[in-house]
């Protein structure tokens, strides 16, 4: 209520200092200078401020190089990472060239053309050789860009089936992400959304009746094989997300009704990345900021250790902010230990050993049988 009354306050104290400027104008005898035509001095006013301006973007630009730089991604940790990174920097560095010299030149321009009385401003209609140098350096630099851009992206998306990669499914749903594995076989069985079945939960919707499925292993923690090629099989249950491993460089779109693909291959391990210049750096600032907190008595204060996620990059609810899953990359012997430690689909939904599936078999038929003599 206080605020309220203060706002109030303070925008009727605005109005009134509005008004009185007005009446303060009016009261004031007409001259030449009060004009609405810029003279001479105006536009000299104005050629300084566009030399201000000209200083304050180059600033905020250093300002934001040396205190922001810290925050960006470290070192790719997929193998086609250093590939995007590159035709990102190369991006960046002709954008940053082409913007720090026209904007001074845009800048410097304004001033020295700028308006004087009894000058006028030379006219011609147009300059062939001009224009086409204008034309042809943006064409050249602009069609290189897109071909290595279009290269790389053919590169990246190229998922398919060589070099024996590992199947992966990652299924989006409000607001979480839960994994799957292929099982010893490494085929996942069929699923659809019209198989869900809480009661049994059975909330990827498999197919039980899906040869493929029973060894397929449901986790909430995705762990990955470093240096062999993963293939992921994106799905979601109710709307548009995205999978996004930020240190891989990858995102997906999960799209309801179909399943979309996304492939790479981890190169460094969780281990590794952890020892990594930037990422120490990173988890240090982290943890000075958790100590604080800490001495403060906030919750969410214990140090902090440098993991890499799966977030959603689509924003689909109100939870979306906190869809994420952890990622373990490890070494092949790590990874096959984990795997062999987690249950199937056939021990946990299906509930049933081979010796019942046998039992239940038998009261089968003899139900068959017992129908038929009636
Ligand atoms: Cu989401």
């Amino acid at each position: 209520m206080t605020a309220l009354l203060t706002l109030t306050v303070l925008v009727l104290v605005g109005i009134a200092i509005w008004q009185m400027t007005k009446i303060f104008e009016l009261s004031q005898v007409k001259t030449d200078q009060d004009t609405e035509i810029a003279n001479d001095a105006d536009n000299k006013y104005n050629g300084y401020l566009l030399f201000g301006f000209l200083i304050f973007i180059y600033g905020i630009t250093i300002f934001s190089f040396a205190k922001y730089s810290k925050v960006l991604l470290p070192e790719a940790s997929s193998a086609h990472g250093a590939e995007y990174d590159q035709l990102m920097w190369v991006s960046f560095a002709i954008i940053f060239f082409v913007q720090t010299i026209t904007q001074a030149l845009l800048h410097y321009f304004g001033y020295k053309y700028r308006g004087k009385k009894g000058n006028k401003a030379l006219f011609f209609a147009d300059n062939d050789r001009l224009e086409f140098i204008w034309t042809i350096i943006p064409v050249i630099v602009l069609a290189g860009l897109i071909l290595w851009g279009l290269y790389t992206w053919t590169n990246i998306m190229d998922v398919n089936d060589e070099d024996d990669p590992l199947i992966v499914e990652l299924y989006a749903q409000q607001f979480n992400w839960t994994a799957r594995y292929g099982g010893a076989d490494n085929v996942l069985g069929d699923a659809s959304v019209r198989l869900i079945d809480i009661d049994k939960a059975n909330v990827l919707g498999l197919d039980e009746a899906d040869p493929n499925a029973e060894d397929d292993i449901i986790v909430k923690e995705l762990h990955l094989p470093v240096g062999r090629k993963v293939n992921f099989m994106m799905r979601s249950q109710d709307v548009l997300h995205s999978a996004y491993m930020p240190h891989f460089r990858a995102q997906m779109n999960c799209v309801p009704g179909m399943i979309t693909q996304f492939s790479f291959t981890p190169i460094h391990t969780t281990e590794e990345i952890r020892l990594n210049p930037d990422v120490v750096d990173k988890v240090k600032r982290t943890n000075a900021i958790r100590a604080e907190w800490a001495a403060e008595g906030k919750p969410n204060s214990d140090p902090w250790e440098f993991d890499y996620v799966l977030l959603c990059n689509k924003i689909c609810g109100k939870s979306h902010y906190n869809m994420q899953m952890k990622i373990i990359v490890e070494t092949e012997e790590e990874f096959n230990k984990w795997l062999a430690e987690q249950k199937t689909f056939g021990e946990t939904v299906m509930g049933t050993t081979a010796e019942e599936v046998m039992d239940t078999a038998d009261e089968v038929a003899m139900e068959t049988e017992m129908t038929s003599e009636n």
